[in-house]
């Protein structure tokens, strides 16, 4: 009997339990349709997310790939700005010390020409020296007397100055007593008081320092002697005497003497007398 109370029990259990079993299966039935539009809208909605959510990871990769290249390609170039900045400096230093080094020898250059320059001009300047030195040497100091003819005193010197000579001009006593011991007869000389009177002037225009002249001459007698002559018949040291210019006298040239004059011509020079008939 109990077993059979608790079968139908457990029965009437089953059978109350049953009902609502039923019920949620007919209810999960009757919801199906609905749910399976549930399901395919959820789905659809699902997938649609899904999408989404893909493209927008596609998206921000690209955009991640896109900005990774631009900071590669930013790197690349800022690295290369600073590596041609870099080089730039170098090359302007180079360049600046390549500058100050052609400055400097530039400079050197220049220093060296100068120095180069007036060491040429003193070169050039002692050979002018040596070939007057030279010519000196070679060209004698030569005294032409002339024996052909006489002349008055400016047609003497214009005779000498005719022949690349002058008058001879007796500025030391080595020429007065070479010319005095050498002519024979009384001559012209380079001298005259022509330009002012009582100012005795050589025919080089330079004044007279030293005169050879005859006692209680020049004397200017008669208020018209102006013109010199050497008479070699008087002591040698005072035989001048100044005459009248138109006298006709013989004379005497000289050649390079002028400048002889002013050397220690008794050590130096050879003066020679040229006695042209
Ligand atoms: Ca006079
Ligand atoms: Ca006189």
């Amino acid at each position: 009997m109990k077993d059979d109370q608790t079968n139908q029990s457990r029965h009437g259990a089953w059978l109350h339990v049953q009902p609502r079993l039923d019920l949620q299966a007919a209810g999960v039935y009757l919801g199906e349709g609905s749910q399976k539009k549930h399901y395919a809208k959820s789905q659809t909605e699902n997938e649609g997310g899904s999408r989404c959510l893909v493209l927008i990871t596609v998206c921000l990769g690209l955009i991640c790939v896109l900005l990774l290249v631009f900071i590669i390609l930013l790197h690349i170039t800022i690295t290369a700005e600073r590596d041609l900045k870099k080089i730039y400096k170098n090359t302007v230093e180079e360049f600046n010390q390549t500058i100050n080094s052609l400055q400097d020898n530039y400079t050197d250059l220049t220093q060296q020409n100068l120095a180069l320059e007036t060491k040429v001009k003193n070169l050039n300047a002692e050979k002018k020296q040596l070939e007057r030195d030279y010519d000196s040497l070679n060209k004698t100091c030569t005294f032409s007397f002339f024996m052909s003819t006489e002349l008055s005193w400016s047609e003497s010197k214009q005779y000498c100055r005719d022949h690349g000579a002058d008058l001879a001009i007796i500025n030391t006593e080595l020429k007065q007593r070479f010319i005095s011991s050498l002519v024979k007869e009384i001559v012209w000389i380079g001298l005259s008081d022509i330009q002012q009177e009582g100012i005795m002037k050589w025919v080089d225009n330079s004044t007279l320092n030293q005169g050879f002249w005859e006692s209680n001459e020049p004397n200017d007698a008669g208020g018209n002697e102006d013109c010199i002559e050497l008479n070699p018949s008087k002591p040698l040291l005072n035989n001048w005497n100044d005459v009248p210019c138109t006298n006709k006298r013989k004379w005497i040239c000289e050649n390079y003497c002028d400048r002889l004059s002013n050397l220690d011509v008794s050590q130096q020079t050879v003066l020679h007398l040229k006695v042209i008939f």
